[in-house]
C-alpha cells in the first residue's frame, strides 16, 4: 500500500511541478498605462521550489512520500544577466520562518526560471545572522559581483521577555560565479540599516552607497530617507558621512519610510532608480515602487522626481502574508533597453513587468512632480486639460 501511494505521488509531484516550472507567461490583454507591461503570472512562487528541497525521496525513510520541509514564499530577488541568462537570487522563506538566498535562472526573464540545485550557501561572520533577506546584486567595475542584504539579530539590550526587538544591518558577500562567495564584514554606521546598495561605478575613488538610515528595526524615526556615503574599503566598510539624497515627506507615499531598490541604471539622461515608499493608514503600512533620477555628473543630485507611486499592490497582488506591498530590490536592462522589473508582492511571491529604458526616462522627466497639496494636483491637471483642448481646437 505505501509503496503505491508512493509511486502515485511521485509522478503527480513531478508532473505537476513540471508544468508549473513551464507554464508561459502572459502578455496582458489590456492597453495598460504605456510605461510597463505587468506579466500575468508570478514568475516565481513558493511552489516552484524544488521538490528535492521538500521532499525526502527514499522510499524507506518517506513511504508516504510526505513534504518534510515547507517553503513558505519566495520573493524579493536581486537581479543581474549572467552568462547569457536571466538570474535572480531571490529571497526564499521557509515555514520556520527563515529566509535564505537562491538562485533561479530563465532564458527570456519571463517565464520558465528554474532554481539551481542549491540554494545560496551564505558564509558567516563571527556574529550569526538570525535571519539574512533582500539581497540587490552589483556587477560593480571593480570586478567583483557584490551581493549586499539585511542582516537581522536580536538586538542584544532589549529587556528580558522582549523576544520581537531585533537590529538590522548591511551583510556584504561577493563572488565571480554565484556559487562561492566570500562574505566581507558587516556595513560599519552608527544608525541600523536596511535597504543598502552599492552603485556600480566608484565615485571619486570610492565605493558608493545607497543607504537607509534606520532609528529602529521597523521605524526609521527621525531619520530615514535615500541616502549616500563614499567607502574607501568596500572589506573594510564603515559609513563615516552620510547625506539623504532623497527625502521623506508628508503626506506622500513615502510619509513612512523609503528605501533603494536594486542599483540604479545609466542612461545617457541620468541614473535611473527604483525604490519604494511606505505610507501608513488604517489597514496597516502601504508599500508602492516610485521612480526618480540622478544626475550622472553628481551621483547625489535630483534630475527628476515624478510625483505618487509608479507602481501599486493591484489585485491578488494585494494579498499575502505582509498584504499590500509591492517591493522590488531587482531589475535588468538588456542592451537593446528593455528592461525587466522584478518586483514581489506582499512579501509572497515575484512578479515581472516590462518596460524600456527609453520609456522609464520619458516617465520619469514627464510625470509631474509631487506639489504637496490638492490644490497643485488639481492644477497640474487643469493645465493638461487646458493643453489637450487647445490640440483639439487646431
Ligand atoms: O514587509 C515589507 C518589507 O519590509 C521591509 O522593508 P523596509 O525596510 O523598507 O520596511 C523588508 O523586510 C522587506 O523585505 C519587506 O518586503
Amino acid at each position: 500500500m505505501k509503496n503505491i501511494i508512493f509511486e502515485e505521488r511521485f509522478e503527480t509531484l513531478l508532473s505537476e511541478h513540471e508544468t508549473l516550472l513551464t507554464k508561459p507567461n502572459e502578455e496582458p490583454g489590456a492597453c495598460g498605462n504605456g510605461v510597463y507591461r505587468r506579466y500575468k503570472y508570478p514568475v516565481l512562487t513558493a511552489a516552484h521550489a524544488p521538490l528535492i528541497w521538500r521532499y525526502d525521496f527514499n522510499k524507506e525513510s518517506n513511504p508516504w512520500l510526505m513534504e518534510r520541509i515547507g517553503i513558505n514564499a519566495v520573493f524579493n530577488a536581486g537581479a543581474m544577466f549572467f552568462n547569457n541568462k536571466y538570474i535572480v537570487v531571490a529571497r526564499v522563506e521557509g515555514y520556520d520562518r527563515k529566509s535564505f538566498f537562491a538562485i533561479a535562472e530563465s532564458e527570456n526573464g519571463i517565464d520558465n526560471f528554474r532554481f539551481w540545485d542549491f540554494p545560496v550557501v551564505l558564509p558567516e561572520t563571527e556574529d550569526p545572522d538570525t535571519n539574512v533577506y533582500d539581497m540587490r546584486l552589483t556587477q560593480h567595475e571593480d570586478g567583483w559581483i557584490y551581493g549586499i542584504f539585511c542582516t537581522e539579530r536580536k538586538d542584544p539590550t532589549a529587556p528580558k521577555g522582549d523576544l520581537s526587538s531585533a537590529v538590522a544591518a548591511a551583510g556584504i558577500v561577493r563572488t565571480h560565479d554565484l556559487v562561492n562567495w566570500e562574505r566581507l564584514p558587516d556595513l560599519k554606521s552608527k544608525s541600523q540599516q536596511r535597504n543598502v546598495v552599492l552603485h556600480p561605478e566608484f565615485v571619486d575613488g570610492k565605493y558608493a552607497l545607497y543607504t537607509r538610515p534606520q532609528d529602529g528595526f521597523i521605524d526609521t524615526g527621525t531619520g530615514g530617507g535615500i541616502g549616500w556615503a563614499l567607502v574607501d574599503d568596500i572589506a573594510k566598510a564603515e559609513v563615516k558621512d552620510e547625506i539623504i539624497i532623497d527625502h521623506r515627506y508628508y503626506h506622500t507615499i513615502k510619509e513612512l519610510k523609503n528605501g533603494e531598490g536594486p542599483h540604479p541604471i545609466k542612461t545617457q539622461k541620468g541614473w535611473l532608480h527604483l525604490a519604494h515608499g511606505v505610507r501608513n493608514c488604517a489597514a496597516g503600512l502601504r508599500y508602492v515602487l516610485y521612480m526618480y533620477m540622478t544626475s550622472l555628473e553628481d551621483p547625489t543630485k535630483l534630475v527628476a522626481t515624478p510625483g505618487g507611486y509608479f507602481m501599486a499592490p493591484e489585485e491578488t497582488e494585494q494579498i499575502g502574508d505582509v498584504s499590500n506591498v509591492l517591493f522590488s530590490n531587482g531589475w535588468i536592462a538588456d542592451e537593446d533597453g528593455t528592461v525587466y522589473i522584478y518586483y514581489a508582492s506582499s512579501d509572497t511571491r515575484l512578479h515581472v513587468a516590462v518596460s524600456s529604458i527609453e520609456k522609464l526616462t520619458d516617465y520619469c522627466f514627464n510625470t509631474p512632480a509631487d506639489g504637496f497639496r490638492s490644490a497643485e494636483s488639481v492644477k497640474t491637471i487643469c493645465e493638461l486639460v487646458a493643453k489637450n483642448k487647445q490640440l483639439s481646437k487646431t
